[in-house]
């Protein structure tokens, strides 16, 4: 790629969603590459909750610059340098030392809980690529994805997918991958409680680093979501709703089995939380099968897996318990798309800010 193809001074604008975990990665064993020890397996949310994110690299920038949500981020040091591996990646296959400009918005609000790193740093490398003029797969993509943030690997498409642990050292194994598309079984949706909109205590990755280094169930996490992994993409190519709901329930627990088990130990789930568990438990056993399944990621906020027939006997289900703020029902949705320049979020006001720093 050489450097007459960089799309010099114009911005470029993608949108996507978050996606959430029917078996989860909790546990790098290459911190730096973001190298998971175990494959974990995801569902595509759809774009009622979306990041959009603009792009621009320029000669002219005296160094590179982030917004989110309209403020400046510091990105000097701590993860907010390490994310930003992924730019010098995408810099070094285009050629070129140009400095970026990032504009990037959540249409959630960031205190609902449900802010994930994943759709932010999904539209990130997808509008970079295009910005620096570079022609890359979804899989080349989602390995640049996952340097910034594992799980948004994942969200690099759309539907069901896999994010293969891989093997080698290098990480060119590694790499997020559609197992169906948002098509194939359109009745999945994830109805999503907001329990808490507390700020978490640990980060994710202060977080999964720790239970790495000192919970001794760990030892056995990675090879049981192998397996689970395995039997969730199983289920939903057979679509095969009870086995898939009760591998989501199991992992879950699993993960926050784990994490409770470091030293000192991590707990993300609350009362609340507890009671949609029971509540959905309570509601399987009602049915006599398995319409429903809980997952809790690193908060406290629950996604109620089921399918359309059966969302209403869950939105039911969680009326009653005290503490929840909001229920939002999502569906599946695809991977990142490009937006029309029309819909950039790089104001002249940021651009004559940038510009006259360097004069
Ligand atoms: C997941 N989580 O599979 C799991 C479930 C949280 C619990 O991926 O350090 O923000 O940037 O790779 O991707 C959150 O971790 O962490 C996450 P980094 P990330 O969705």
């Amino acid at each position: 790629m050489n450097k007459e193809r960089i799309r010099e001074e114009a911005s470029y604008t993608a949108r996507g969603q978050p996606n959430i975990a029917f078996v989860k990665y909790w546990g790098k064993r290459d911190e730096r590459l973001i190298l998971p020890y175990n494959s974990s397996v995801s569902m595509t949310l759809d774009p009622s909750i979306n990041t959009t994110t603009s792009v621009m690299f320029s000669e002219k920038f005296k160094e590179d610059t982030l917004y989110i949500n309209r403020d400046r981020q510091d990105i000097s040091g701590g993860e907010a340098k390490e994310r930003f591996a992924l730019i010098n990646t995408l810099r070094e296959l285009a050629h070129t030392d140009a400095k970026a400009l990032i504009v990037s918005e959540n249409n959630f609000p960031t205190a609902s809980g449900l802010a994930s790193s994943a759709s932010g740093i999904a539209t990130l490398a997808y509008a970079a690529a295009e910005a620096l003029g570079l022609e890359l797969s979804e899989k080349e993509l989602s390995i640049i994805a996952r340097q910034g943030s594992g799980s948004a690997c994942r969200s690099i498409l759309g539907g069901i997918v896999v994010w293969h642990r891989g093997e080698k050292p290098d990480g060119s194994d590694s790499f997020a991958e559609q197992v169906v598309n948002e098509g194939y079984w359109e009745e999945l949706r994830d109805v999503v409680a907001i329990v808490s909109t507390d700020k978490k205590r640990v980060s994710s990755r202060a977080g999964m680093k720790q239970t790495v280094a000192t919970s001794l169930l760990y030892r056995i996490r990675p090879q049981i979501a192998e397996e689970y992994a395995g039997v969730a993409i199983d289920a939903v190519k057979n679509k095969d709703f009870g086995r898939l709901a009760e591998t989501i329930m199991r992992d879950s627990s699993n993960m926050h089995a784990v994490m409770l088990d470091t030293y000192p130990p991590i707990v993300y789930l609350n009362d609340v939380s507890v009671r949609v568990m029971y509540a959905i438990y309570e509601l399987n056993k009602a049915e006599g099968r398995n319409v429903a399944a809980y997952t809790f990621d690193a908060g406290a906020n629950a996604h109620i897996i089921t399918l359309e027939k059966d969302a209403e006997r869950v939105e039911e289900a969680l009326d009653g318990i005290e503490g929840i703020s909001r229920i939002l029902k999502l569906h599946q949705g695809g991977g990142p798309v490009l937006l029309g320049s029309e819909k950039s979020l790089i104001s002249n006001e940021i651009l004559d800010s940038l510009y006259q720093a360097r004069s």
